[in-house]
């Protein structure tokens, strides 16, 4: 017995002296028998070279970066508990940062100086996703691995029971359902069936503890509703059950033009009003042009030709209008029969609309090319090299009784003059959608609607990122000295404070939640909520 402790005490103890300084850094004599090849299979699992940390140093913002010790390569959900086991071991515990696609804009993903888990590496390397999305025999959830892309989960649902999807879906699909679960998951469909986080009924989540947790609105609740949203500060959701629905062959995609705030936040409103019976949209969204972006907006756009462009820029000098709007919405449907109807439904609503005469753009579209849009200004982006450029972006939930407030202020006031590149989206949501007990912040529910603002903009030339930052920071300020109670969503704070403001009355149960399930606060420490864990990670460097 003996012995055998003290062979496995060697391999572990050679394997050490093969790798690099982050291995030295690791107490492995002090853990049980049994636990040193545990440590053996976790440390195979480890890389600590250039390449890997490189790649796990920055993020989609490209706004800062941050060099982790290690980056972790997990087969299975188990390989990620005895990781953060192997923190907990530590006399300085080592934080530990989920990362699938990198999406983040402002390192939420990264572990400075810790470890990230390669997420996406649960997902194996063959086209079968790993075998971790599967349709419930009774056709009415998938479970899908938290590393799974969205758009792998589409495929897969979609070969199933004759089609069948999700409900809800962000406007980008290659990011992972861990990734979007963590923050809330919004989209077009969200005014109807609330954002992703609403449609999961259950998790897998591998806590701070290490402990390995299946979770749902009546087991382990508390962690359920923690994990919705919680910017990854509570466990890692391995695996997430979510609600399908029947999915439509095709989509009839369009956009009405506005050049006014007032006509477009009416009609916006009007339509997320109807949500079963009624006729209505199945997706609703909205975007903001600044006079300038509709010339710059050709190489990009994925929806208007060159000559409707055209026709939007004439509309924006004919009514001296700074901004114009056009309000996006989507109507599902299968076949030629079905067809017909929506034909009937879109001219039955267009006639409560006040959109600009002759400002309808229609187009006709798979479900897959719909969803998939932004895929494919990803590749114009690509091509045109700028897609790897900093993304300083703001996401606003505004209030909707100050909706046109902040219009007159943000887009006629701070961005008056600004030129950005990247679509500025705007559209309204119905709060009663979402649920309270969720991490995910929205405004006071004073209002039952609530605006998303989108300004994702990239940063192209010298001094963009500089200007946007001036810019973002301006468009808090009014806010704040205007008194409309916003929400950052996908939040940064720099401050515990601005966390704790930023949380509100949900602060108490963060700070609950984080002592339950990561005492030792080594959990996503990129989100900088509960900085003590960046510090201890900063100084074991
Ligand atoms: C960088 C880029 C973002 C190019 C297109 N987009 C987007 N377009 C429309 N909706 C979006 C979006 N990114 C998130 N939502």
């Amino acid at each position: 017995m003996a012995q055998a402790r003290f062979a496995t005490f060697l391999a572990v103890t050679s394997f050490l002296c093969t790798i690099t300084h982050f291995q030295h850094m690791l107490v492995i004599a002090n853990a049980l028998p049994n636990d040193d090849l545990f440590a053996l299979d976790v440390l195979s699992k480890l890389r600590t070279d250039h390449d890997s940390t490189m790649e796990a140093s920055s993020d989609f913002g490209h706004i800062v970066q941050a060099i982790p010790n290690a980056v972790f390569y997990p087969t299975s959900p188990t390989d990620i508990a005895g990781l953060i086991k192997l923190s907990l071991s530590q006399p300085r515990p080592f934080t530990v940062a989920p990362r699938g696609r990198g999406h983040s804009a402002r390192g939420q993903a990264l572990a400075p100086g810790g470890v990230v888990v390669d997420m996406r590496s649960l997902a194996g390397r063959g086209g079968d996703h790993g075998h971790r999305v599967n349709v419930s025999s009774d056709e009415s959830w998938v479970d899908a691995g938290g590393e799974q892309l969205w758009i792998d989960v589409l495929r897969a649902t979609l070969e199933r029971g004759g089609g069948l999807a999700p409900r809800v879906w962000t406007d980008y699909l290659r990011i992972t359902v861990g990734g979007t679960l963590s923050n809330g998951g919004i989209g077009g469909q969200a005014f109807r069936h609330g954002p992703q986080i609403s449609n999961v009924l259950e998790l897998d989540v591998v806590a701070g503890t290490g402990e390995m947790l299946t979770c749902s609105p009546d087991k382990n609740a508390d962690l359920f509703f923690a994990a919705l949203g919680g910017l990854g500060q509570f466990g890692v959701i391995t695996r997430a059950r979510i609600a399908l629905e029947r999915a439509p062959k095709r989509v009839r995609w369009v956009r009405f033009a506005y050049s006014d705030a007032r006509s477009f936040t009416r009609d916006q409103e009007l339509l997320i009003s109807r949500r079963d019976s009624e006729p209505g949209f199945d997706y609703i969204e909205g975007q903001v042009q600044l006079n300038r972006t509709l010339t710059e907006g050709r190489r990009s756009s994925s929806f208007f030709s060159a000559s409707e462009l055209d026709r939007l820029t004439n509309l924006a000098v004919e009514t001296r209008s700074s901004a114009i709007y056009f309000m996006e919405g989507a109507m599902y449907y299968d076949d030629d029969d079905t067809a017909a109807f929506v034909d009937q439904r879109l001219a039955m609503i267009s006639e409560d609309l006040s959109f600009v005469p002759g400002h309808a753009f229609v187009r006709d579209v798979s479900y897959v090319e719909f969803l998939d849009r932004v895929g494919r200004d990803e590749q114009k982006l690509r091509s045109a090299g700028v897609w790897d450029v900093p993304h300083p972006w703001l996401n606003l939930f505004v209030p909707r009784s100050r909706v046109l407030h902040f219009d007159a202020g943000v887009f006629k006031g701070v961005l008056k003059d600004a030129r950005p590149v990247g679509p500025i989206l705007m559209y309204p949501m119905n709060r009663d959608a979402w649920d309270d007990r969720t991490t995910t912040v929205t405004p006071p529910d004073d209002d039952d609607v609530f605006y998303a603002v989108g300004l994702l903009r990239s940063a192209v030339a010298a001094g963009d990122l500089e200007r946007l930052e001036r810019e973002n920071a301006a468009v808090l300020e009014f806010c704040d000295r205007a008194g409309i109670a916003c929400k950052q969503y996908l939040p940064h704070h720099d401050s515990q404070d601005g966390w704790k403001r930023h949380f509100g009355e949900k602060w108490g149960r963060v700070e609950a939640m984080k002592r339950k399930y990561d005492p030792r606060a080594i959990l996503s420490p990129g989100q900088g909520i509960f900085p003590a864990a960046a510090a201890a990670s900063h100084d074991s460097v």
